[in-house]
């Protein structure tokens, strides 16, 4: 029973996400080293909790990540991109229902309110990530890194990430 659902979702993450060519690269600005002190100001204006990994299916190199992500920052920021060495890509993506089915769709960014939360979790906004490394295990502690726009500055964000099973 719980393995039929496991694959069902499998065969949705294909349909959903397979067909999708992969982002341009260089697609994050890169810091200029001058701004990297006002830039580590600003990371710390926004906390990521809850961080996981889902474990891929097996036989699947597509996953999703989840965070819950609150800001102490007094203007609106913008979540642009995210990257970890365990996957070729990652994608922001949303997750809707449209005429009862479920799709999942590629977002440019996600709002981050100010003095607010952004929340990723299953059946909702998520990371999605293509050509993930295979040997991923439960428990494995994966880089993440966040690029947020700030005022029209990228402030990056590196954590650490655990693996884990879904549910
Ligand atoms: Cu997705």
């Amino acid at each position: 029973m719980y393995r039929s659902l496991m694959t069902g979702m499998a065969l949705l993450a294909l349909a959903a996400c397979g067909g999708e060519s992969p982002p341009p690269t260089g697609a994050a600005t890169t810091t200029p080293a001058e701004t990297s002190a006002t830039n580590s100001d600003m990371a710390s204006a926004f906390a990521i909790e809850d961080a996981y990994i889902r474990m891929p299916l097996a036989g699947s190199d597509k996953t999703a990540a989840y965070f819950t992500l609150t800001s102490s920052a007094d203007t609106m920021a913008f979540l642009i991109d995210a990257s970890t060495p365990a996957a070729e890509t990652a994608e922001l993506h949303t997750h809707t229902h449209e005429n009862g089915m479920m799709a999942m769709r590629k977002a440019d960014l996600f709002e981050i309110p100010a003095n607010g939360v952004l929340e990723l979790r299953p059946m909702g906004n998520h990371l999605m990530l293509f050509g993930v490394d295979s040997t991923l295990a439960d428990g494995d502690l994966v880089s993440l890194t966040l690029v947020i726009s700030v005022d029209g500055e990228p402030v990056v964000k590196t954590i650490d990430v655990p693996v884990k099973p879904l549910g």
